[in-house]
């Protein structure tokens, strides 16, 4: 691959239905897009970064700042002629992870493209539909919440996410179990309790959830490594996991038995694929994370969770679950819960280029 030119635009999309974490709530997403002209052609990759450094450090303008003066640069017009080159070019970059993201999806675009191959086929993918669930934010009452499950469950979403917090956990979890009995439930705290809530937390064995994604800082690997050890239902970490070597520590810890991936958040989709085999020694199935992803980020992640270890349903749901109108055409929407995994060369959906100037906030042409 090589270069010829490099764009960045600084994409906002508004939300259909606000978002709210233990972070707080959101109405809009700010990606950034990176769209690279190359001999097969413009290859598009996406850094879902949000609108806030809380989820992770990275927001649209550290993305736009790493990627144009540091990421792009250390590539210029070099000729790349595989992975291991692209990701030795920006290694020494310490962290920004969802910056490298964008450049290194965008070569998964143009290697697809000249290869004439799927990316699911390159990938070594074994499915060709994924199961999906859906993720379901802190609302302003439960009943609100509770009209969302039955909706999304009657869309036929496989698995529902709840975002939980001190105060809303137990209340919430068993009105779900009274309502809509044993479906296939999780909850995702987003590091919002410590080890003080330790005995609080064990009581969410009671609820035979799927697992409890993250529910302590993501530095600590530690203590989740203690929750683990004294409660049946399984942790499984999100923020924690951040490479191949957080993901080691975690292994030999004991702090999980189950792993989201995100491709984005862990510096791409060949990082991704590293864990996902890696973490099949210790029997511990991973599942396809998302942060909201426009359109394209969406595609690359449902190609990664085509590999044989993707053995949950992902947070990949269709386009129209946040957006109004996403960037790509057409839009991916999953059929009975099965997103199908794209079949074709390149990313599988077309890009919407004047929806993308249509949203886009602030452009930059990267000098290569
Ligand atoms: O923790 O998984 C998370 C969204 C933004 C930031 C963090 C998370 C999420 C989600 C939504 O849960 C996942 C999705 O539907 O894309
Ligand atoms: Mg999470």
């Amino acid at each position: 691959m090589r270069i010829k030119n490099a764009v960045l635009y600084h994409v906002r999309l508004p939300l259909k239905h606000y978002f709210e974490t233990s972070f707080g709530r959101v109405y809009q997403q700010d990606h950034v897009v990176l769209e690279i002209e190359t001999d097969a052609g413009l290859c598009y990759g996406e850094a879902p970064v949000g609108e806030r450094p809380d989820y992770s450090h990275e927001t649209a303008g550290t993305a736009m700042h790493v990627l144009k003066d540091f990421i792009i640069p250390s590539i210029g017009d070099k000729e790349i002629k595989d992975i291991d080159e692209l990701m030795a070019a920006y290694s020494w970059i310490r962290g920004h992870n969802m910056a490298k993201m964008a450049l290194e999806s965008a070569f998964w675009n143009w290697n697809s493209l000249k290869q004439q191959k799927p990316l699911k086929e390159i990938f070594k993918g074994v499915r060709d539909y994924v199961e999906v669930g859906v993720s379901l934010g802190i609302h302003n009452s439960p009943k609100e919440l509770m009209e969302r499950v039955e909706a999304f469950l009657s869309d036929g979403y496989r698995r529902i996410k709840v975002k939980i917090k001190p105060g809303w956990d137990i209340k919430i979890l068993s009105e779900i179990r009274k309502s809509f009995g044993m479906i296939p439930l999780t909850v995702d705290a987003n590091a919002a309790y410590t080890l003080d809530d330790m005995e609080h937390l064990r009581k969410l064995d009671d609820f035979g959830l799927i697992m409890i994604e993250q529910p302590f800082h993501y530095e600590d690997l530690a203590d989740h490594a203690k929750l683990q050890a004294v409660m049946s239902t399984s942790i499984c970490l999100d923020e924690s996991i951040t490479s191949l070597e957080s993901t080691r520590h975690a292994m030999e810890m004991e702090s999980c038995r189950i792993v989201n991936i995100k491709p984005a958040r862990v510096g791409g989709l060949w990082i991704s694929k590293l864990i996902e085999s890696y973490v099949q020694r210790y029997d511990c199935p991973v599942w396809c994370g998302g942060l909201l992803e426009f359109g394209i980020g969406r595609a690359y992640n449902v190609a990664v969770a085509s590999l044989p270890n993707f053995l949950l349903p992902g947070d990949i749901s269709g386009s129209s679950r946040y957006y109004e109108e996403d960037i790509v055409d057409p839009p991916m929407e999953p059929v009975k819960g099965l997103m199908k995994v794209p079949d074709v060369p390149g990313l599988g959906v077309n890009v919407r280029k004047d929806r993308i100037e249509k949203y886009c906030v602030n452009k930059i042409v990267c000098e290569i």
